[in-house]
C-alpha cells in the first residue's frame, strides 16, 4: 500500500481523485477513509465543478479488500463511502480501466457517470465468495440494466467485456484506444461541463419489477446449477426483495443478507479457495529465483495427452513443436491438434483467424527428435512404460541444447530414475498435466531432489502463462493428487464389500458437492485404467490391503466403463449418464459371500464419513511427508483436479472446519475395526496434541 492510497489535486475546474494502492487497488480501510476526505475535499472545493475518480496501476479497483474479511469491520464502510459520493451535488465521472469488481463496479455505481477505457472488464463475483455484492450492487445494478441481466450478471459472477457493459448501459461510453484514464476522463469530463450536466444518481432512478414466472424460472436454474450453495439465491433475494422496497430500505435489506453470507462457512471456505490459488506459487525455495526461457516448447507423443499439453501452451501464445515416432503419426497428431483448435473456434475460446495464425506460425509436428534442438522446454507425453521412457529421453538428451529443460508427464513412473536416464538430472522434473490438458487447469510440478531450483521457478512461471494452477509436488507413487486418490477410492471399495452399493456411496458423495462418485469417475475413466494400475502395483502390495476382485471380474468380461455401454452402470441412449446395474451387483454379492460378509446398512452420511476421513488422513501423510509443501496444496489440488466441492475449501480447509480432534476420534474407532487401513497420520496425531489446525501450516 502506498502512504496516501487515494489522491486528491485539481486540473482547472476538474478534481481528480486518484486511488492508487496496488496490486489491485483492492478497497481497504485506507482507501475508505483516504475516498471520504477526498469527496469532502471536493465538495468544499469552490474552483471544482465536477470530479473524475479513477486508479493508478493496472487496474480499477477489483473489490473490497478480501484480506480484512472474517475480522471485524472498520469504519468508515463502503456503502457508506459510496453513498456520500453519490449525494453529491456536482457531478463525478468515473473512469475504469482493467477490471472493475464487486466494490469497485459498486463504486463506479455511486458515481454519475461511467466511462470505460477499452480492454475493461466489469463483473460482480462475490457469490464466488460466498457472499454478495453489500455496497449497493443489488440495488443500483439492477436500475440500470433490469433484474434479469444484473442477476446473471450477479449469480454467474462472470467477468462482462466493455462492449456488452455499454450495450446493458453500465457505462455510457469508451474512452478511444491508447487513452490513459486521466487523459480521457479530463476530455469526457470537459464535454459534460460543456453540456451543462449535473448530478445523475441511480438511487433516483425507478426499480425495476420482474414476472413472477421468470423470477421462478431463474431460482429453479440458479439452485440446480448452484446446488448445495447459498450466496446466489440470497442474492436473487437481496435485489429482488430490495427492488420491491424504497431505496435506503432496499440497502439495508442487502446489508443484512450480506452480513450473514459474511459469516457463513461458505464464505470462509471460498476465499480460502480464493487466496490459495494464490499462494499455491508462492514458495520460499523460488524467492528471487528467475525462471530460464520458454518461449519455444517441445512436445513428445501426439496422443490426447501430448496434443493437449501442445494446445495448451498454443493457446498461451507459445511456439511448439511436436514430435511422434513416424510421419504418419505426426501427421495424425498434427490433425487432432488442428481439431482440437477448430472445437476452440466453435466453443468460443479462439477466433478463426486465431487459429489460422496458430497453424501456420507457431505449431508443427516432425518426426525426428532433431526438430527439439531448439527449444527450451520439452514435455514427453508418451506411454507409461519405462522402457519407452528411456529411449525418449536418451534421445532428448542427445538433441536438446544445453541448458533445455526436460520434463515428463508421467503419472506415477519415478521421475529421479528417468533423471538418470540423461547427463543432466538438475535440468529433469515432472510436470503433470490433467486430461484433456488444455481444459483442466491444475498442474503437479513435480520436483526430484536433484532440479535445479531455477528449473522449478521456470515450471511455475510455464504453468502460470498457460493459465494452470500450479502445484509443487515432491516424488511418490501418484505425487498429491493421484495418491489421496487411490486411498478414498478404496475405502469406498472396503464400504461397498461390508454392504453399500457403489450407487449409494456415487449418490451420498454427489450430495456432498462432487460432481461425480468414484464409482462413475472409474467408468467414466475406464476399468482398464483401474486393472493396469492394480497390476502394477501387484508385486509391492502389502497383503493386508483389501483388493476388489469384483473389479477385475468386470474387465475380464469386457466391461470397461462408458466406452463399452458397461461398466458399475449401464449406459444405452435412454440412460446416457448410466443406470445401476443389478448384474454388477450380483457380482459384488459373490465377492461378499467369499469374504463371509453379512452385507450392512451404510446411511449416506456414514458413507461420507469415512470417505472424507480416508481423504483427510492421506492428505495430512503427504503434508506431513513433505510431498505437498503445506496443506493448502493439497486443497488446491483436489479442487482443480479431482472435483472437490470448491465451497468446501479443500479436504484440509474442511478438516478444520469439522475439528481435527473430532475427525481423529472418528479415525480412531475405525481403526478397531480395521487397524491397518486406518492408521491415523502422524500429523494428524501431532496437530490434534498440540491444539493446531492444518491453517496454522499454510503461512
Ligand atoms: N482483495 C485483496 N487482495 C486481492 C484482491 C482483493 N479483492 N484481488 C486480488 N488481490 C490480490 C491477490 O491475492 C494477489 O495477491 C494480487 O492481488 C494479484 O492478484 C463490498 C465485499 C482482479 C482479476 O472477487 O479476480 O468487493 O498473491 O494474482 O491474475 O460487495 O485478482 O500477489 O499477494 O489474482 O491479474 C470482489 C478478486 C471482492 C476480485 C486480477 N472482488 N480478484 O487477477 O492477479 S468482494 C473479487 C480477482 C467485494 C463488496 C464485496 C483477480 C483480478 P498476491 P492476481 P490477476
Amino acid at each position: 500500500m502506498t502512504e496516501t492510497p487515494v489522491r486528491y489535486s485539481r486540473e482547472g475546474d476538474v478534481a481528480l481523485i486518484c486511488i492508487d494502492n496496488p496490486p489491485v487497488n483492492a478497497i481497504g480501510q485506507a482507501v475508505r477513509t483516504g475516498l471520504v476526505a477526498s469527496i469532502d475535499a471536493f465538495a468544499g472545493d469552490p474552483a471544482a465543478k465536477i470530479a473524475v475518480l479513477y486508479c493508478a496501476g493496472r487496474t480499477f479497483v477489483a473489490g473490497a479488500d478480501i484480506r480484512e474479511f472474517g475480522k471485524p469491520p472498520q469504519a468508515p464502510f463502503l456503502p457508506d463511502v459510496i453513498g456520500k459520493l453519490e449525494a453529491l451535488d456536482k457531478p463525478v465521472l468515473c473512469v475504469m480501466h482493467g477490471t472493475a469488481l464487486g466494490g469497485g463496479l459498486e463504486l463506479a455505481l455511486g458515481a454519475h457517470y461511467r466511462l470505460g477505457v477499452p480492454g475493461l472488464k466489469i463483473g460482480l463475483p462475490e457469490t464466488s465468495l460466498g457472499i454478495l455484492p453489500g455496497a449497493g450492487g443489488t440495488q443500483r445494478l439492477p436500475r440500470l440494466t433490469g433484474l434479469e441481466a444484473a442477476l446473471e450478471m450477479i449469480t454467474s459472477a462472470r467477468h462482462v467485456p466493455a462492449k456488452e457493459a455499454l450495450a446493458l448501459g453500465v457505462i455510457d461510453g469508451l474512452a478511444d484506444a491508447g487513452q490513459d484514464p486521466l487523459t480521457a476522463g479530463l476530455a469526457h469530463a470537459h464535454d459534460l461541463l460543456a453540456k451543462g450536466a449535473g448530478p445523475r444518481r441511480i438511487c433516483d432512478m425507478p426499480a425495476p419489477s420482474i414476472a413472477p414466472d421468470q423470477l421462478r424460472d431463474m431460482r429453479t436454474r440458479t439452485a440446480k446449477r448452484f446446488a448445495g450453495q447459498i450466496a446466489q439465491l440470497t442474492a436473487i433475494d437481496a435485489a429482488v426483495g430490495g427492488a420491491a422496497l424504497p431505496f435506503r430500505d432496499g440497502m439495508q435489506h442487502e446489508r443484512a443478507l450480506f452480513q450473514t453470507l459474511m459469516e457463513s462457512p461458505q464464505r470462509a471456505a471460498l476465499v480460502h479457495a480464493f487466496l490459495a490459488e494464490r499462494k499455491v506459487a508462492q514458495l520460499p525455495e523460488l524467492a528471487g529465483i528467475a525462471p530460464r526461457a520458454f518461449a519455444q516448447i517441445g512436445v513428445v507423443g501426439g496422443g490426447r495427452m501430448g496434443s493437449g499439453i501442445a494446445i495448451s501452451a498454443l493457446l498461451a501464445g507459445l511456439d511448439v513443436t511436436l514430435v511422434e515416432r513416424d510421419a504418419q503419426a505426426a501427421a495424425q497428431a498434427h490433425q487432432n491438434v488442428a481439431q482440437t483448435l477448430a472445437d476452440s473456434v466453435k466453443r468460443g475460446k479462439l477466433t478463426d483467424e486465431g487459429r489460422a495464425r496458430i497453424l501456420a506460425h507457431q505449431f508443427r509436428a516432425a518426426d525426428s527428435y532433431a526438430a527439439l534442438s531448439d527449444r527450451d522446454v520439452v514435455i514427453e507425453a508418451v506411454f507409461e512404460d519405462m522402457d519407452i521412457k528411456r529411449e525418449v529421453f536418451t534421445q532428448l538428451d542427445q538433441h536438446c541444447k544445453q541448458g533445455a529443460i526436460l520434463a515428463t508427464n508421467t503419472s506415477y513412473l519415478d521421475i529421479p530414475q528417468i533423471a538418470a536416464m540423461t547427463s543432466r538430472p538438475a535440468d529433469v522434473l515432472g510436470l503433470h498435466f490433467f486430461s484433456p490438458a488444455h481444459i483442466m487447469r491444475l498442474l503437479e510440478i513435480v520436483v526430484p531432489d536433484k532440479t535445479g531450483a531455477d528449473v522449478v521457478a521456470t515450471g511455475f512461471a510455464f504453468g502460470k502463462k498457460l493459465g494452470k494452477v500450479s502445484v509443487r509436488a515432491g516424488v511418490c507413487d501418484g505425487f498429491i493428487g493421484n495418491r489421496i486418490l487411490q486411498v478414498y477410492r478404496a475405502v469406498s471399495d472396503h464400504m461397498v464389500l461390508a454392504g453399500a452399493s457403489p450407487y449409494a456411496v456415487d449418490r451420498a458423495v454427489t450430495e456432498f458437492g462432487f460432481p461425480m462418485g468414484p464409482y462413475a469417475v472409474q467408468d467414466l475413466a475406464g476399468l482398464d485404467i483401474g486393472f493396469m494400475t492394480r497390476q502394477r502395483k501387484a508385486a509391492s502390495r502389502d497383503p493386508r490391503e483389501f483388493v476388489a476382485r469384483w473389479a477385475d471380474v468386470m474387465h475380464a468380461r469386457g466391461w470397461h466403463g462408458r466406452k463399452t455401454g458397461q461398466g458399475y452402470y449401464s449406459y444405452d441412449a435412454d440412460h446416457p449418464k448410466g443406470r445401476p446395474s443389478p448384474e454388477v451387483e450380483e457380482i459384488i454379492a459373490d465377492e461378499r459371500r467369499a469374504h463371509g460378509v453379512t452385507p450392512r446398512e451404510f446411511s449416506a452420511d456414514e458413507i461420507v464419513a469415512r470417505y472424507m476421513a480416508a481423504m483427510v488422513n492421506e492428505s495430512a501423510r503427504v503434508v506431513g511427508e513433505g510431498i505437498a509443501a503445506r496443506p493448502l496444496d493439497v486443497d488446491v489440488t483436489l479442487l482443480h483436479g479431482y472435483g472437490f466441492p470448491r465451497w468446501r475449501g479443500g479436504p484440509m480447509h474442511w478438516a478444520d472446519a469439522q475439528g481435527l480432534g473430532a475427525l481423529l476420534s472418528q479415525i480412531e474407532g475405525f481403526a478397531r475395526e480395521d487397524a491397518f487401513f486406518w492408521q491415523p497420520a502422524p500429523l494428524l496425531q501431532q496437530l490434534v496434541r498440540e491444539n493446531l489446525s492444518f491453517a496454522s501450516l499454510n503461512s
